[in-house]
């Protein structure tokens, strides 16, 4: 059987990092991990392919070659999703379709032939031996959520890991929290499922073999989700596995905010080689964490919360919302200040959305307040829902907010007051050596912004200061021009 794996395109948003990529010559940010670990659990003896739409052309030829096309998605892939499925129909080839696009909205695709929906390790088996028999039905529920220590090592090997500028990799899935804007536990659980431990490495050790050098990303929900296992086990055994191979990756991972609370943890952290954790701040404004039900972040000074996160050496980049019920009209000063003051250089603020599958979209539901289905790319300026604040007045706060943050001038300055606070915490642990892409980018940006860019002189401040001052956070100083540069593309209209 010849099975062809399908990661449809997305547009270019904060998270495509289409500018930086170009700069780095990456074609992507990231793999599609949920993709190579279906892969994993087709049967040995198939021929299979895969096209990361990112990466390359889906091309006529590759359909008609394919028995089976697997397509995997998240909702900003929307219209490309649509595009493949409407290709392969008239094509007549039998498409396959799961991840959490379909988990969440299986109704929007009539034209998918089969929809598997759930995890994997849970549905495609039964499928499988469905399709065998002749008798394959067309949509797969799941029952449960899987013991994911079961799960095979994705197949790293159907891609060229080199057009990729992160590699992703998964510990844990699901969340104890539960965030009413957010869908995570309405398709992973509240019960944190781990890996084992010799899983995490063999994973680890086959992306090393495989000669990835650099950062590796661990996808999880909430990778302190749970914290007693993770610093017995895991982080144990990642420090002994890091330092033998004398720190051959970058880590990173999301994570709530009660880090900040534990510094074994972060000691722990910082010493297998995490450089930066993605936190999901959300709002400064009490009543709004406590309208979302983020409880981690109620009642904490979430700026100090911060502020030791960074002095334990782990870079903070995070999450912001604004459009809750309870938001008010000084909020997008309010963010804008709290993103200047803490040094978040990666700050991503997005207008509340309400996503099927929330409880959010429930409550708006029964409010009568729901308009249309979410975009899928939360800084478009759309909202699927009736806010309380007048909508224009809320949006054209938040364009004021990006204006604030990524404007060539306020966003120099948090580079260089983040790297001055950074450069205090002590030396950082070595992130892998220097690669072909780094230097590349390095000249790349220093003709694009230090030469032909409007704001060359503050790219040129930071480089000195940064080379002079800080050396060794040189490559972060770089890596965050090119970053800065992205962002400016992507919001341009609002600069
Ligand atoms: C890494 C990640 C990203 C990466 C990119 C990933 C990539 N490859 O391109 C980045 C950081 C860029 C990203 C960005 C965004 N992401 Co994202 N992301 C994730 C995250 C954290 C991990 C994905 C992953 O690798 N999981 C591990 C694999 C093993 O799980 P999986 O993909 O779900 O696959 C399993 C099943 O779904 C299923 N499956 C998957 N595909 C298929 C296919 C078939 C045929 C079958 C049978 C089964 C199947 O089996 C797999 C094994 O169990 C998930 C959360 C999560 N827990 O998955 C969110 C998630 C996918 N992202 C999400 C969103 C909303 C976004 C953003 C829009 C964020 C935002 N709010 O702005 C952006 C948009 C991206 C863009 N380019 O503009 C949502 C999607 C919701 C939805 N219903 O579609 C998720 C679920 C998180 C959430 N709830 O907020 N994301
Ligand atoms: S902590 Fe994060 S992953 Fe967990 S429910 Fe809240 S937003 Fe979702």
């Amino acid at each position: 059987m010849k099975a062809l794996l399908v990661y449809p395109d997305y547009p270019d948003t904060f998270w495509g990092f289409r500018s930086a990529l170009q700069l780095v010559d990456k074609k992507a940010s990231e793999p599609p991990l949920g993709l190579l670990t279906v892969a994993a659990l087709l049967p040995t003896e198939w021929d299979l392919k895969l096209v990361d739409m990112k990466v390359k052309d889906l091309k006529d030829a590759d359909l008609a070659d394919a028995d089976l096309v697997f397509i995997s998605a998240m909702s900003i892939q929307r219209d490309s999703v649509v595009m493949v499925l409407d290709r392969c129909q008239e094509m007549d080839v039998t498409t396959v379709a799961g991840g959490p696009l379909f988990t969440t909205c299986p109704e929007d695709f009539p034209q998918a032939d089969h929809l598997v929906l759930g995890e994997a390790e849970v549905t495609l088996e039964p499928f499988l031996q469905d399709l065998a028999r002749g008798e394959a039905r067309r949509v797969y529920l799941a029952d449960r959520q899987p013991v994911i220590k079961h799960s095979p090592p994705p197949r790293y090997d159907l891609i060229d890991i080199h057009d990729y500028a992160t590699m992703d990799l998964q510990y844990s899935r699901g969340c104890p929290f539960d965030c009413e804007f957010c869908d995570i536990t309405s398709l992973f659980g509240h019960r944190v499922r781990t890996k084992s431990v010799s899983q995490v490495l063999h994973e680890l050790q086959n992306i090393y073999l495989l000669g990835w050098r650099g950062t590796v990303f661990f996808v999880d929900d909430n990778f302190i989700g749970d914290m007693a296992r993770l610093k017995q086990d895991l982080l144990p055994a990642l420090i002994e596995f890091m330092k033998a191979r004398d720190y051959p990756f970058g880590l990173s991972t999301q994570l709530s905010i009660n880090l900040a609370d534990d510094p074994e943890l972060m000691l722990l952290m910082r010493e297998a080689g995490f450089a930066g954790v993605f936190v999901g701040i959300e709002t400064t404004n009490e009543d709004s964490l406590i309208e979302c039900g983020k409880s981690q972040n109620e009642g904490r000074d979430l700026l100090e919360s911060v502020a030791r996160i960074q002095a334990a050496g782990l870079e903070v980049k995070a999450g912001f919302i604004i459009g809750f019920d309870n938001d008010p009209l000084d909020v997008f000063e309010q963010i804008s200040r709290f993103i200047r003051d803490s040094g978040i250089v990666t700050a991503m603020v997005g207008l509340l959305n309400a996503p099927r599958g929330t409880r959010l979209h429930q409550r708006l539901g029964k409010e009568g307040r729901l308009l249309d289905e979410v975009t899928g790319d939360n800084t478009d300026c759309s909202l699927n829902f009736e806010p309380k604040m007048n909508r224009s007045t809320l949006i054209s706060g938040y364009k004021q907010v990006l204006n604030s943050i990524y404007s060539a001038g306020p966003y120099y300055d948090r580079v260089g007051s983040f790297l001055k606070r950074f450069g205090e915490s002590g030396p950082r642990l070595p992130l892998g050596s220097i690669q072909r892409s780094d230097i590349l980018g390095m000249f790349r940006s220093i003709k694009v912004l230090g030469l032909q860019g409007r704001d060359r002189r503050r790219y040129w401040r930071l480089f000195f200061e940064t080379l002079f001052l800080r050396p060794q956070l040189f490559s972060l100083a770089m890596t965050y021009a090119v970053y800065g540069h992205h962002f400016r593309n992507v919001y341009k209209e609002y600069l």
